[in-house]
């Protein structure tokens, strides 16, 4: 049994529409096992740790200010192959074009705003996961 972890975001768009519970139930429905879970107020000071990657690029001050917009649930998920298995549930980064049957497929759009508002963020590695992991479940 592999205990893979991966870092879920229901970002505040997901949680102000009320798609907490549904998109957690997809995860848990898959058969990935919830094993942390907290509504979360992020500061600048996290948000700016948890996308370092993305400093300078023209979406990343829209995108600070967007998860700064209203909570977030946190989540980690456990399970074989987890990380790879919740990016497929999620869909690609863009809701217009995400397939169908995805999360970002089924809920999301395009708002014409200056980031995409794609409801959900997964981990990408099982380094990436430690790390995350480590940044909102210090
Ligand atoms: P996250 O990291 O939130 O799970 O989403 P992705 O893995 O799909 O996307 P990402 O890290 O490349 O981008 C983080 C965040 O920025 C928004 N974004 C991204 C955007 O508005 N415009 C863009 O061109 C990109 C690349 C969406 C997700």
């Amino acid at each position: 049994m592999s205990d893979e972890r991966t870092l879920v975001l229901i970002k505040p768009d997901g949680v102000a529409r009320g798609l907490t519970g549904t998109i957690l139930s997809r995860v848990e429905a898959k058969g990935y096992k919830l094993v942390e879970l907290k509504l979360v107020n992020a500061t600048r000071e996290l948000l700016e740790r948890h996308y370092e990657e993305h400093v300078g690029k023209p979406f990343y001050e829209p995108l600070v200010e967007f998860m700064l917009s209203g909570p977030v649930a946190a989540a980690v998920f456990e399970g074989q192959r987890v990380i790879e298995g919740f990016r497929s549930l999620a869909g690609t980064t863009e809701p217009t074009t995400a397939a169908p049957g995805t999360i970002r497929g089924d809920f999301g759009r395009d708002w014409g705003l200056k980031v995409q508002q794609n409801l959900v963020h997964g981990s990408d590695s099982p380094e990436s996961a430690e790390r995350e992991i480590g940044i909102w479940f210090a």
